[in-house]
């Protein structure tokens, strides 16, 4: 990140990629805990570009049990993708907030399509690298993943007309502690990076960070940060509708922020899973905003 680059802040209240009702008003319960406001203070320049409209459950019908919702949640990742695009294009950052994770196909796409080579830092419980074929659920939101490194359906991997956006030799993913078999399968073929919870426990976040840093900064022009909340554990985060215990703490999180903030090497940031209804007293996008300062480059001395 450019220091005190401008900022795009996007909303993505997209509920489709997952079962549970409410992750719609994750953009709104992180714009109600006062984001905008921060950013401000730590005086960067910074608009609002609203959201996505994203059309309800209630309205469609589910035409493949292993791909929900597949082509209205390619239809709507592909309008994500040209409003991300349009904010670098600008040379602003952009800030995209969730709704679930299948917004992920979106983003990663309108961003690495200004890149030669962007790195990816997955911040999650989950691996998200299931297709239509090893997904337990059909839910979109498991597979962003593996679609982004073209695996999975064309609708997903294709999205903005190329494959892959990233490459597995500069993909972390950090915090996994729920992983299905054939996500487990794609990382030994593909030798993605992976934390998880143990390497996080043994190693320290410190470590895991400067880790992630080198593996995604190595050889890449750009670097796409997708925080799933859910990555923290749920006493911190209980706001999240796939929540998994022994997670990465409030403080280690920070600290994890705190490092990328230090390197400079973001280019582009979502915050997604953020489910009000499922939250206390918006605890939840209350601790997206806090992590977003520290991303910033918040400091108390
Ligand atoms: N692996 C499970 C599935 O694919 O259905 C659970 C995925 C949860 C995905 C959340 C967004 O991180
Ligand atoms: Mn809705
Ligand atoms: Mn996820
Ligand atoms: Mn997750």
């Amino acid at each position: 990140m450019i220091k005190k680059q401008p900022i795009s802040i996007i909303g993505m209240p997209i509920d489709l990629g997952q079962g549970r009702r409410g992750v719609d008003m994750g953009p709104s319960a992180i714009r109600y805990a006062a984001l905008q406001q921060t950013i401000c203070d730590l005086g960067f320049e910074v608009e609002d570009l609203g959201d996505i409209p994203i059309p309800s459950p209630e309205s469609l019908e589910i035409s493949d049990q292993n791909l929900k919702y597949l082509h209205e949640i390619a239809r709507v990742c592909e309008e994500l993708a040209n409003r991300v695009s349009g904010v670098i294009q600008r040379k602003r950052f952009p800030l995209v907030l969730g709704g679930d994770h299948s917004m992920a196909i979106g983003t990663v796409a309108g961003a690495a399509k200004h890149y030669q080579n962007m790195g990816l830092i997955w911040y999650d419980a989950h691996g998200d690298l299931n297709t239509g074929d090893t997904s337990p659920s059909g839910n979109i939101h498991g597979m962003s993943m593996a679609a982004s490194l073209g695996i999975g359906h064309p609708l997903l991997t294709h999205l903005g007309g190329f494959a892959p956006k990233v490459r597995p030799e500069n993909v972390v993913l950090v915090g996994a502690r729920e992983l299905d078999l054939g996500e487990q399968q794609l990382i030994r073929d593909l030798g993605i990076r992976v934390f998880t919870m143990h390497e996080v426990d043994r190693l320290g976040m410190a470590r895991v960070m400067e880790e992630t840093i080198q593996v995604v900064s190595n050889g890449t022009d750009g670097v796409h940060l997708s925080l799933d909340l859910d990555g923290l554990d749920p006493s911190d985060c209980p706001g999240v509708g796939t929540p998994v215990p022994g997670g990465i703490t409030y403080r280690e999180s920070h600290l994890a922020m705190e490092m990328l903030a230090d390197s400079g090497i973001l280019t582009s940031a979502e915050f997604v899973e953020v489910n009000p209804i499922l939250d206390q007293s918006n605890l939840t996008a209350k601790v997206a905003v806090a992590l977003i300062s520290s991303m910033l480059g918040k400091k108390i001395l």
